[in-house]
């Protein structure tokens, strides 16, 4: 019988997904500036995600991603991703914390937002119908692994149609949650 090496290693206690079949991007403050109700004059890394698949056109097989979420502040307001619906709504996806702390806000089709707190192995669940994104609420880099269907897709304009309610910010070393003015809560 074969043994094989992994293709791909994600070093949980510190690092981040290595191997020719990881992907990475990064994200810079100023391409997703209008997240943020502040500015900044200078442009740091806001995040990291990293990715390994095989076979993504291939129905049923699944995605594995690392979020790095840098601890930076925008006049106050926490770091976020961007955040996203499902474009295939049957298609959940798993989020496990794995380092530094931070809150996974979530929304549903009507616009009712809500967070679960994010730490070492903290596990979430996240329905297909539900939007998701990460805000860092610490002092350091906020690690979540992901696992998600090939087929989801990202749909990022339904989030700048509707925003999620909440805006979320540390003020001497408190968080604030600021409603959005437009937002109504109806179940929560
Ligand atoms: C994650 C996200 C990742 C970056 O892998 O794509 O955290 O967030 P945005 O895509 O919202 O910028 C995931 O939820 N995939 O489905
Ligand atoms: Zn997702």
């Amino acid at each position: 019988m074969k043994v094989l090496e992994p293709e791909v290693i994600h070093h949980i206690q510190g690092g981040v997904l290595e191997g020719d079949n990881a992907e990475k991007y990064t994200k810079y403050y100023k391409e997703v500036k209008e997240l943020y109700s502040g500015r900044r004059e200078d442009d740091p890394v806001v995040y990291e995600v990293y990715s390994y698949t095989k076979g993504a056109d291939v129905l049923g097989n699944l995605n594995w991603g690392l979020t790095v979420l840098k601890p930076v502040l925008i006049d106050s307001e926490c770091n976020m991703t961007k955040g996203h619906f499902h474009v295939n709504k049957d298609c959940a996806e798993i989020y496990i914390g794995i380092a530094g702390e931070g809150l996974l806000l979530l929304m549903d089709e009507k616009g009712n937002t809500w967070a679960e707190k994010v730490y070492e192995g903290s596990l979430h669940h996240i329905d297909g119908k539900t939007a998701h994104r990460l805000v860092n609420t610490g002092d350091r880099d906020l690690k979540v692994g992901a696992c998600w269907p090939t087929s989801a897709g990202h749909d990022y304009q339904a989030i700048q149609d509707k925003e999620f309610g909440y805006r979320i910010y540390k003020r001497g070393g408190k968080l604030e949650f600021a409603k959005r003015q437009d937002h109504v809560d109806e179940l929560r």
